[in-house]
């Protein structure tokens, strides 16, 4: 019994430990680009592991379309706001959309058939 006990009492403790990992995580758990993206916006990148910036923005941000020079350049963004935002294949919202949730990251969008591709993108929700 004073075994069985014990074991309960650890796992309790672990179980707490946990709870406040989970907890401290939005605060720390981006392993993007600080010195690019370094207010609470969400930014996106020309290559791979947020390596050269292409632009940013504030949460809640409008439609826009992503600039000419920077058209299907993007592979690898982070969402710093506690806003949802999403991004589209296409121009002014057209094509297929895909989320950037908050608080969130991508390092590398190849592995999901996303990269290069985006035209256009909204910080003032998801899809
Ligand atoms: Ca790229």
């Amino acid at each position: 019994m004073l075994k069985i006990k014990k074991a309960g009492a650890v796992l309790t403790a672990a179980a707490m430990t946990v709870g406040l990992l989970l907890t401290l995580a939005p605060a720390t758990a981006f392993a993007g680009n600080s010195a690019y993206c370094s207010g609470v916006w969400v930014c996106v990148y020309k290559n791979s592991d947020f390596n050269v910036g292409l632009g940013y923005r504030g949460a809640g941000f409008s439609l826009q379309n992503i600039s000419a020079a920077n058209d299907n350049e993007v592979s690898s963004w982070e969402n710093r706001t506690g806003t949802n935002a999403r991004w589209y294949t296409d121009g002014g919202g057209a094509g297929t959309c895909h989320n950037m949730s908050r608080y969130s990251e991508l390092n590398w969008m190849s592995p999901f058939g996303q990269n290069d591709n985006m035209s256009s993108w909204a910080g003032n929700g998801s899809c």
